[in-house]
């Protein structure tokens, strides 16, 4: 819209389907101001899974606080990620301490971030024991990062600096030692998130998200009716309406298909 344009901010959200490994992903994205949070309600429920974006530099905004209120009266699974990697963030060790103190949730890393910034590596994955390599100028394309075993390397080393390398060594020995088990239950109930690192202008680490995405979040759930329950794997065609908008001279009805619509839209294309 060109308002949107012109303020440079979202105000309706945008639905947006695409393949990702075997799956389809129905993405909704969410205006974020408090003056169009009537949609970023509507659209949540609506969704089997959410995503929360956390900006590093910022953490726990006053819109996540009320977001994550509405989430908790469905129980939305929420899969979390620490964005602005490229940039000076705060110490990833006191954001997490501030997202489960604030929005009572269990933070569960999957990745660590290695430098920040200037200085920003890549990230460890935890159970892997991966280094993904962040490589610049990678903003407008998805890319395969470069991955190594374990992250101690002279160049990562030499990228980082003895002092910034000992200080990331000491804060991921931290996080191993409190690390606990990640629970599928705890996650589906709302309870606990998986915690990703990235930066979404670098594209890097939305890829991790969408692994993390295909492997834990619910597929369509059935939706009540005035009639009946719905369920996700019906053949004939359903929909959940959670939007009608107004647009110009016609009315346009986002609706979210079920399971088997997405199957079949898919079959055809
Ligand atoms: N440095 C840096 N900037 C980023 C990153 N991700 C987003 N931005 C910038 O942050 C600003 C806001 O980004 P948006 O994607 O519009 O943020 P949003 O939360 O979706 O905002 P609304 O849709 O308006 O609610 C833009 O100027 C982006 O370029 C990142 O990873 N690093
Ligand atoms: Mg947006």
């Amino acid at each position: 819209m060109s308002m949107e344009q012109e303020r440079g901010i979202s105000i309706t959200t945008s639905v947006m389907q695409f393949p990702y490994q075997d799956h389809v992903v129905n993405l909704l994205d969410t205006p974020g101001h408090a003056d169009f949070s009537e949609d970023t309600y509507r659209t949540l429920t609506a969704v089997d899974s959410a995503l929360m974006m956390v900006d590093g530099a910022k953490g726990v905004e006053e819109r996540t606080i009320k977001l994550m209120e509405v989430c908790r009266m469905r129980d939305t699974p929420i899969i979390s990620f620490v964005n602005k990697l490229d940039r000076q963030i705060r110490e990833p060790l006191e954001l997490l301490s501030e997202i489960e103190a604030v929005l009572k949730i269990k933070c569960i890393p999957v990745t660590w971030p290695i430098g920040m910034g200037q200085d920003f590596v890549g990230v460890y994955h935890l159970t892997e024991n991966k280094t993904y390599l962040y490589e610049k100028g990678n903003g407008g394309k998805m890319t395969v990062s470069e991955t190594r075993e374990g992250y101690d390397y002279p160049d990562i080393r030499e990228r980082l600096g003895q002092l910034m390398f000992d200080a990331f060594e000491e804060s991921l020995e931290l996080v191993q030692m409190a690390l606990e088990e990640f629970s599928v239950e705890a996650f589906l109930a709302g309870e606990m998130t998986p915690v990703l690192f990235g930066t979404a202008l670098g594209n890097f680490g939305v890829n991790m998200v969408l692994d993390t995405l295909i492997k834990y979040a619910p597929p369509p759930k059935s939706h009540p009716t005035n009639e009946r329950e719905v369920a996700a794997t019906e053949t004939d065609f359903s929909g959940f309406v959670f939007k009608i908008q107004a647009k110009w001279t016609h009315a346009i009805v986002i609706a979210l298909p079920s399971y088997a619509c997405v199957q079949a839209s898919m079959k055809k294309a």
